[in-house]
């Protein structure tokens, strides 16, 4: 790891940056800071994670990170982490509450980019244009047909079946509605009248969304309940027509069952943003032609991650000043200091 240390501000509370930053970001941060940085933006191991948060109060980390009882091991002063990320499964809340350590995310300032990328997934996917593109570039493309192309399957009026509609979920039931279609979501818990109004959205059963929808859209956070929401039994309840689009976490889909139902031709086809174990793609994955591929980067434009970086900065900041960062997850650890 390449860790830069400013000397010179020592009398500055220390804080981690674990990850690559905007330049500009990180020298906002030094004004107040004495900044422990990984420019060099490569993973750091366990134990490097637990030594360098031994010193610090304070941590801006991504969903890469593990945050748990064995992180937080040697972490006499550590106060906040504030995670780059609005889902934050790398979290252990109740390590981070028994450490009293404050954990904070990133909601919101996400929301569009990552909805309309959620969007630009699902048409990829649906109308095969990645496939689309290899085979132009592979000199197949010999002559226009009306059967020999690669023929996809409709958005508009069809039947798009969200599961978790938390506000990234709404934002694509919203784009869906542009586009004609008819929105089914399954969720934790039912949105409220005016909520469903908004999106056009109905609640259904989670095998009724299944065998409904035409195409299927995961947003939900990754959870020890929500670890294989989709696998080989679920798979076989969707239309052999079905588009199976993943925005949410490695984990929710089991990629094994998914990569035989797409060889086997169970479904039609499926689009993946994140992955079990990612950054590694499962073997099987990437033989399937019909499957987009893209590496986590729904939230990825340049205006979005500053706006992360700024909220995380926000809520770091907040934490060592003695008060209650905006997007505070664990609210009894703050509350109890
Ligand atoms: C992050 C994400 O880029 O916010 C999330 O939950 O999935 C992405 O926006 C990723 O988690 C890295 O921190």
């Amino acid at each position: 790891m390449n860790t830069q240390t400013n000397t010179s501000l020592a009398h500055k509370p220390k804080i981690l940056v674990a990850r690559a930053i905007f330049p500009e970001a990180l020298v906002k941060l030094e004004a107040f800071y004495e900044v422990h940085s990984n420019q060099s933006d490569q993973l750091m191991s366990a134990e490097a994670l637990q030594k360098a948060l031994s010193d610090v109060q304070g941590a801006l980390v991504t969903g890469s990170e593990r945050i748990d009882a064995s992180a937080l091991a040697l972490a006499k002063d550590l106060k906040v982490v504030a995670n780059i990320s609005v889902g934050y499964n790398n979290f252990d809340i109740p390590a981070m509450n028994a450490a009293g350590v404050m954990a904070t995310n990133t909601p919101d300032v996400l929301t569009d980019t990552t909805a309309d990328f959620g969007f630009a997934l699902l048409m990829a996917t649906a109308r095969r244009i990645t496939e689309s593109e290899h085979w132009v570039r592979a000199g197949k493309w010999d002559q226009w047909s009306i059967v020999n192309n690669p023929l996809g399957m409709d958005l508009h009026n069809s039947t798009v079946g969200i599961i978790g509609m938390g506000r990234i979920g709404q934002g694509i039931a919203k784009r869906a509605l542009g586009f004609g279609m008819k929105v089914i979501y399954h969720n934790r818990s039912q949105l409220s009248a005016e909520d469903e109004k908004a999106c056009g959205a109905s609640y259904v059963a989670k095998e009724s969304l299944l065998q409904n929808a035409d195409h299927v859209v995961l947003v939900l956070p990754y959870t020890a309940q929500n670890h294989h929401t989709i696998g080989a039994a679920e798979i076989a309840l969707m239309k052999p027509t079905a588009t199976l689009v993943n925005i949410a976490r490695g984990g929710i889909v089991d990629d094994s069952a998914l990569a035989q139902a797409l060889q086997a031709g169970k479904i039609f086809a499926a689009g993946l943003d994140v992955f079990e174990g990612e950054p590694q793609v499962h073997p099987e994955l990437l033989k399937c032609s019909n499957i987009v591929l893209a590496p986590h980067i729904a939230s990825a434009t340049e205006k979005t991650r500053r706006a992360m970086v700024d909220l995380a900065i926000e809520n770091l900041q907040a934490a060592l000043d003695g008060k209650e960062p905006p997007s505070l997850i664990n609210t009894e650890v703050f509350s109890k200091a």
